[in-house]
């Protein structure tokens, strides 16, 4: 622009006559964009999120601690948030997401709740607890991925002889921001089993559907158990079946085998091999993203810091952060994240370097 011409329409106004300006305007409920714009769109993502790592070394005593501090009845669900250091007081692991360690004990039950949040469980220690979804019992295993899609009952219990320690992670964040939240209880702590153990994974994760399958209201896949050994069977045969991507080893989705969407529409679930001294090419996408480790040992090395994660270690890396995960030995890891909102938006982006 011309400077004379700019100069001419500039108005000359100092700070002071701005901010009695901004406090008038202010008291009827209004804001100058202009103070606030370049901070509202961004060249590219700014997120408040950092990167962190919660080590199960250091987290696990504090949930034997919990445990001998509030029963799993009274606490509803006993579980300690994994709070990004970066949004401290929000319960979020990510802008978008929350996420958490539960633990359950032998004979305890966690009862039937719903509400319009999505979660998804992946079991870290134990095994032989079950959680119920929507009239169908699952009993758990480490490593297993299961869904409690929106407005479906669930409640958890543990009738083995061990504590049961799993990862939760939910879309609080997403629906909060939506005003869409409800919730229900039930007056019964377990709810009343409809179908025998294993119904869904016959009906649905077999490669075949009941005829007349039409897709239900809360679009959730209605295979809500991902058993870590078919899983972690699918990422040694990739590795038998050609190269590993640069950016993520070898790397599979979890689908709802009717759509071939992602499980529930909310969040997408990952799991993906590195094969032994595996180091990826730098990698960053617009969803941050919760990964936990279920095999190996994992080096994370970002612009600014790099760590060691280890078997159930759990870290985030923010939306935008380029990061790098290499390999000493074979290692397998368990990621989610908003990129199917993300996605069905028009939004998600991602940068191979
Ligand atoms: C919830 O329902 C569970 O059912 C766990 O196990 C964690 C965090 C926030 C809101 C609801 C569960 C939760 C949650």
């Amino acid at each position: 622009m011309d400077k004379s011409t700019h100069e001419t329409a500039s108005p000359t106004s100092d700070r002071a006559t701005r901010e009695a300006f901004y406090a008038r305007i202010g008291a009827d409920n209004l804001a100058p964009l202009w103070e606030q714009l370049h901070n509202l769109v961004t060249k590219t993502p700014r997120s408040d999120c950092q990167p962190a790592h919660w080590s199960y070394r250091k987290v696990r005593p504090y949930l034997t601690e919990a445990t001998e501090l509030i029963t799993a009845e009274e606490a509803e669900r006993r579980v300690l948030v994994l709070e990004n250091p970066g949004l401290r007081g929000k319960a979020a692991i990510t802008t978008s997401l929350y996420a958490g360690l539960q633990a359950i004990l032998p004979g305890e039950v966690a009862r039937a709740h719903r509400h319009s949040q999505s979660a998804l469980r992946l079991i870290l220690e134990g095994s032989g607890a079950y959680t119920s979804v929507n009239g169908e019992k699952t009993i758990m295993q480490r490593g297993d991925f299961v869904t409690t899609p929106s407005w479906t009952w669930h409640d958890h219990g543990n009738d083995s002889d061990a504590p049961m320690i799993w990862l939760d992670g939910l879309d609080v964040q997403l629906v909060g921001i939506l005003d869409a939240s409800f919730a229900e209880s039930s007056s019964s702590d377990r709810q009343a089993l409809q179908r025998p153990v294993g119904d869904s994974i016959l009906r649905y994760g077999n490669g075949m559907a009941p005829v007349d399958w039409q897709p239900p209201p809360n679009r959730a896949s209605p295979l809500f158990c991902y058993p870590y050994e078919r899983t972690r069977a699918s990422l040694l045969g990739m590795r038998e079946g050609g190269a590993p991507d640069p950016h993520h080893g070898y790397k599979l989705r979890y689908v709802d085998p009717l759509t071939g969407g992602s499980p529930m529409p909310t969040m997408g679930a990952y799991a993906q091999l590195l094969p032994k001294d595996f180091a990826s090419a730098p990698y960053r996408c617009s969803s941050g993203t919760v990964f936990t480790v279920l095999e190996g040992q994992v080096r994370v090395v970002l612009d600014d810091r790099s760590f060691e994660a280890q078997p159930n270690d759990v870290f985030v890396i923010p939306s935008w952060a380029a990061h790098r995960l290499v390999a000493q030995e074979q290692a397998v890891l368990f990621s989610f994240s908003d990129r199917p909102v993300q996605e069905v938006l028009g939004l998600w982006r991602e940068s191979r370097d």
